[in-house]
């Protein structure tokens, strides 16, 4: 297991998130830093398709074009003297999961890290759109990485296309700084996009371009990968909206937890497009009563009773996550599932099962871990 805390001197904590491809890097944030509120920038995910594009703010320009009146370029300080925005967003990889899957879907085996909590501030894409003059023919609008690759035999940067109401909403900014900090390399230095509550494919890094469209876009990103399909239960069509989840943070797989004694349990949860999290509830299932065989995919067999409402923390704000803990006092020695499973506002809620899709996306079951009680 590799380490995710080292210490570097006095207070100070260096997180590292675990690797999952090394080329290009693509990396997991690691369980104790998913006990913090705001993940630290060092510990977030990494999820890259070509590999890091580098390039400075003094070289970076945004070209923002297509069907609009005015196309123009825009450097760097004279998007820092825009208006700006700020918030604290989940950005969850729509991937998350997918190694929980069964059977496996192919893609990175994510397990449960590929999301994290951070505070974002940039410029709304809005005021961008307003200068170049949108004309009324434009369907989507489609923005552009700096970053590169061969697909299918051609060269194909990483594009991703919204829906022009989606692009012009308030809060899909083009991200400058992250936790505080400028953003990162491995995050989209010097400019990203982010837009709260959709699946994070949809927060283009590196960001250089934005383009009108008229009619919708249908590239690799878009209309190939991430996309449900050969869904149970769920209709075909690209990954949007971020499903309720939930997270059990503490205790930690095969934590041994002592009879008798008050155990916190906590954990997160979060829903997508701005709908606030109304419920989390938690269940202690002793050994495998009512969990034949075990496993995350194993709890379609799992009743309504003995679930108990957690208490919830208010979040940061719309689109961050939510807190939420239990005090439990195991009674019997032996092996215990923890269970968590989150409802949001409208009434949508964590489904015993993974909702398999052949690409795996989506995956929001029930939270799950394992104890034992001594
Ligand atoms: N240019 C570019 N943007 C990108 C990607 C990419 O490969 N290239 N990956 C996307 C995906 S699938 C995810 S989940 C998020 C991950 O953001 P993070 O690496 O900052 O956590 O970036 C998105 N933006
Ligand atoms: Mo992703």
């Amino acid at each position: 297991m590799t380490a995710w805390s080292i210490s570097a001197g006095p207070g100070a904590t260096a997180w590292a998130p675990e690797t999952v491809t090394s080329e290009p890097y693509n990396a997991q944030t690691p369980p104790a830093a998913l006990i913090e509120s705001v993940t630290p920038a060092g510990a977030f995910f990494v999820r890259d398709h070509f590999g890091i594009p580098r390039t400075t703010p003094q070289l970076w320009r945004m070209r923002v074009g297509g069907e609009v009146a005015t196309p123009f370029e825009i450097g760097y300080e004279e998007l820092l003297g825009l208006e700006r925005r700020e918030f604290d967003a989940v950005l969850e990889c729509a991937g998350n999961g997918r190694a929980l899957m069964t059977p496996r879907p192919p893609g990175l085996p994510w397990s449960l890290g590929a999301v994290g909590c951070a505070h974002f501030a940039g410029v709304p894409f809005r005021a961008l759109a307003a200068r170049a003059g949108i004309r009324p023919a434009t369907v989507e609008i489609v923005f552009t990485g700096a970053d590169s690759g061969t697909v299918h035999g051609l060269p194909t940067p990483f594009e991703r296309s919204l829906p022009l109401a989606a692009a012009l909403h308030p809060d899909t900014l083009l991200v400058t700084h992250m936790n505080g900090e400028p953003l990162a390399p491995e995050h989209g230095a010097p400019v990203r996009l982010v837009v709260p509550g959709r699946y994070a494919v949809a927060d283009v890094k590196w960001l250089v371009g934005a383009r009108a469209v008229t009619e919708p876009f249908a590239g690799v990103f878009q209309a190939e990968e991430y996309v449900y399909t050969a869904s149970r239960g769920t209709p075909e069509g690209p990954v949007t909206t971020v499903r309720v989840k939930s997270l059990i943070t503490e205790p930690e797989p095969d934590a041994a937890v002592r009879r008798g004694h008050e155990t916190l349990v906590r954990g997160r949860a979060w829903s997508g497009d701005g709908v606030s999290v109304r419920r989390v509830e938690f269940r202690a299932a002793y050994g495998g009563d009512d969990v034949p065989g075990g496993g995350i995919g194993d709890l379609g067999r799992l009743g309504d009773r003995h679930w108990y409402d957690a208490v919830l923390e208010p979040p940061a704000g719309p689109y961050a996550w939510t807190g939420w803990s239990h005090r439990w006092t195991p009674e019997r020695p032996g092996p215990y599932r923890l269970l968590a499973r989150a409802t949001d506002e409208h009434g949508d809620t964590q489904p015993p099962r993974a909702p398999w899709n052949a690409r795996g996306y989506g995956c929001n079951p029930v939270a799950s871990v394992e104890v034992v009680v001594v």
